[in-house]
């Protein structure tokens, strides 16, 4: 018997309404915010992709909350520059306090509406909780650089102001976190936010508003310091790229988007920071520690059931230990027990929606055109036990890395395998793709890993040795190069994005010297 027949029936209704009664939600929300609520017209529905049932409905943001969400952030912005950096981190670091105390319902909320496992729904809350505080901090070390002035009598040095309304484009696979990790910097720099998030998760985006706002209000912040917008890509998020009182869009999502973003803001000069689609790989030396390697590929491929940028979409496996690794590999894969997020038994949960499933099979398909071997699963889960047509087998495929379809990223667990014979080998084919967001080796020899590390190695944003692509920490500038869209956000000097720097010059002598000696004098 799979275990995965294990799975527990629980019943959703109660479960939401506990949710939707800590979080403030109702069945039908308001979908844009500049401290007030604003109506907005048609609604989306939200549909959880456990059982295919709705959740909710929020209601869409059109040309007029956008035209007063817009005005209200500008005001918004005269008034938080001004904040000391300290007292707009103390705002956070309230922030931070009230996840920590509706982590469970939010985690949760995420599980219902996006369909990951409750553990990573609750991970989520969690980064959100970590860039809080990783903002406190920053709010006091906002560092800019003295120089040494060439010139006598002259004090140069740089120093960081805020941009000003910060558009912000989120995903659904991290609902709330990519708000949180943009948000919580963007703030404490001294910026404004206003947020689109996914259509395919509004009901989140909702909650995490209600939560700031009533931070906001308690410290006697503009409620537009972080506006919310929820409403099509095609009018809401169009308006924000065009908009030039907006100098800073960041969003995550396909590489497709990213380049029509990098485009539409590009011809205004705006500024782009993206994340993007990645392919990432992980490699298996001989010299590996398998049992290592096995969990990481594991987590990489399946959780978050495939949908994470950083998901393990590659594998590449050492001759001489291909077959035993590809053995363990399919035993672990067997006893993945998929089904309903919400189980504490449950990793695997659905696809975010059934049309990520008939995507996910073109994949497939188009695979099999090329000449590659689906070696276990990849096939719908259908019947009661799966409602909502989400649910889907992951699938492990012997493949090669010229393929069309492995040059590619789609949004579903499924992991390319690949043999090769030596490292250099690996690390070429590892490099030979578009993308170049997050990669790893296992191995235990020092010249490989260095090799891997070195200029030579990866050409990602992110490089792990002996631990997977997937779960970077929250204190790591994160991004990644080529297709990836090459922005960096969250951790690290990732702020200096969210600033404009300017050099200063002060001159404190009694005369006019000018900088390469120049003589200008009549
Ligand atoms: C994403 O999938 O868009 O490294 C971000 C990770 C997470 C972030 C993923 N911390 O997997």
């Amino acid at each position: 018997m799979r275990m995965e027949r294990m799975m527990e029936k629980i019943d959703l209704k109660p479960v939401q309404d506990a949710v939707f009664r800590e979080l403030g939600l109702k069945e039908e929300n308001d979908g844009a915010c500049c401290g007030r609520w604003l109506a907005g017209g048609d609604s989306i529905s939200s549909v959880s992709p456990i059982d295919g049932r709705p959740l909710g409905r929020v209601r869409k943001a059109g040309s007029e909350e956008y035209a007063a969400v817009l005005a209200e952030a500008r005001e918004a912005f005269l008034l938080w520059r001004n904040v000391p950096a300290p007292r707009r981190g103390e705002m956070i670091r309230a922030l931070g306090d009230e996840l920590r105390r509706h982590k469970d319902a939010l985690g949760t909320l995420v599980s219902l509406e996006m369909g990951k496992i409750k553990a990573e729904g609750d991970g989520e809350i969690q980064e959100m909780i970590d860039i809080c505080d990783f903002a406190l901090g920053l709010s006091r070390q906002l560092y800019g650089k003295t120089m040494h002035s060439e010139r006598p009598g002259n004090r140069m040095y740089e120093q960081w102001h805020p941009l000003g309304i910060v558009g912000l484009i989120t995903s659904f696979n991290f609902p709330v976190a990519v708000w949180a990790w943009n948000f919580a910097v963007a703030a404490v720099a001294g910026n404004v936010t206003v947020w689109k998030p996914s259509s395919k998760t509004p009901l989140t985006a909702v909650a995490v508003t209600k939560i700031v706002q009533h931070v906001l209000a308690a410290h006697k912040f503009p409620g537009a310091v972080a506006s919310l917008l929820v409403g099509s890509g095609g009018e809401i998020g169009e308006r924000l790229l065009t908009d030039r009182r907006v100098p800073l869009i960041s969003a995550t999502g396909s590489t497709r988007m990213g380049r029509h973003i990098g485009c539409v803001v590009g011809e205004r000069l705006g500024r782009t920071l993206l994340e993007l689609g990645g392919n990432n790989a992980l490699i298996v030396s001989e010299h590996a520690d398998l049992s290592l390697a096995l969990q990481a590929t594991l987590f990489g491929a399946v959780g978050t059931s495939g949908q994470r940028c950083t998901s393990t979409r590659r594998l590449f496996v050492h001759e001489a230990v291909y077959d035993r690794f590809l053995e363990s590999l399919l035993q672990v894969y067997w006893q993945v027990r998929i089904g309903n997020p919400l189980s504490p038994h449950t990793l695997m949960g659905p696809l975010v929606d059934a049309h990520a499933v008939s995507v996910m099979q073109g994949a497939i398909r188009r695979l099999q055109d090329e000449g590659g071997r689906v070696l276990y699963g990849g096939e719908p889960l259908l019947g009661e036990e799966y409602p909502g047509g989400a649910y889907v087998r992951p699938c492990l495929a012997e493949s090669q890395n010229r393929f069309q379809v492995v040059q590619e990223e789609t949004f579903a667990p499924i992991l390319y395998i690949m043999k090769f014979r030596s490292i250099d080998e690996a690390i070429a084919m590892q490099n030979d793709v578009p993308q170049g967001l997050s990669s790893s080796l296992f191995s235990n020899r020092l010249q490989e890993t260095e090799l891997f590390l070195s200029a030579l190695g990866s050409d990602c944003g992110i490089a792990n040795i002996n631990t997977g692509t997937s779960g970077a920490e929250i204190g790591g500038a994160f991004g990644g190069e080529k297709d990836t869209g090459g922005g960096r956000e969250s951790g690290s000097d990732a702020w200096k994005f969210y600033m404009r720097r300017q050099t200063v010059n002060v001159n404190w002598g009694t005369a006019l010297l000018l900088a390469q000696g120049i003589r200008f004098a009549m």
